[in-house]
């Protein structure tokens, strides 16, 4: 498999998570979106969002939207499930993966920041206060998903999910925007574990071959 990718994309980072748990071998290839390369003619066929990741299966299908890549994988590799079967835990894993990469994502992206700044003429201090509100109001209701998960070591159940696979890249790219998250224990808690697992620092974008030295 081929996996097109950028380092500190975070739904590429899930989906470099998911490969790694599953001990999937494939190539990384790097698309750097801050240099547009993902509007590349070649690139757009295989993910018309212009967006990554993008997984080349083994059968040479292209499938875009990470959660569907991670969809894809759950079922052809099973082991371990990333969305439990139990109904009520199956429930709440969802919840929580869809309000951090339906709710929370989309508003924080790249070309949404650069929209702000290029055609709106926001100001960087005004872009910040714009990243920081949507990050507090979205990592406020996935604390009280925990609370209502009974997280601890894992956002649910007591081993690794889809719900970790999406809080872990959303916190790291929180960190790295300087946003202030000492609100949020539960999610730290499953920050501290998950980043310390073997599967979690290779799909790391420090880790990645295309990485961007800051
Ligand atoms: N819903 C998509 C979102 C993908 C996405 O937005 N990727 C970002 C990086 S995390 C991107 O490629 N951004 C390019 C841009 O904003 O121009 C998914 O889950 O795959």
């Amino acid at each position: 498999m081929k996996l097109f990718t950028f380092f500190n994309s975070s739904a590429s980072y899930r989906v470099r998570i998911v490969l790694a748990l599953k001990g999937i071998d494939y190539d990384a290839l790097g698309v750097n979106i801050r240099n547009g390369e993902q509007f590349r003619e070649d690139y757009l066929r295989r993910n018309p969002m212009a967006v990554v990741p993008t997984l080349i299966t083994d059968n040479g299908q292209d499938i875009g939207q990470s959660l569907a890549i991670i969809d894809y994988l759950d079922r052809r590799y099973p082991a371990p499930l990333l969305v439990p079967d139990d109904e009520r835990q199956r429930a709440q894993v969802l919840e929580i993966a869809l309000a951090i990469a339906c709710d929370i994502h989309p508003v924080n992206n790249m070309r949404v920041l650069r929209y702000l700044s290029d055609e709106l003429k926001v100001s960087d201090a005004e872009k910040k206060r714009w990243y920081a509100h949507w990050i507090e109001q979205g990592l406020s209701a996935v604390e009280r998903l925990l609370e209502q998960a009974d997280s601890g070591d894992y956002c649910v159940g007591g081993r690794v999910t889809l719900a970790d696979c999406c809080l872990i890249p959303q916190w790291a790219n929180a960190k790295r925007m300087g946003c202030e998250l000492s609100a949020y224990p539960r999610c730290q808690r499953v920050y501290q574990h998950c980043t310390g697992l073997p599967a979690f620092i290779a799909a790391a974008p420090e880790h990645q071959a295309d990485v961007i030295p800051v």
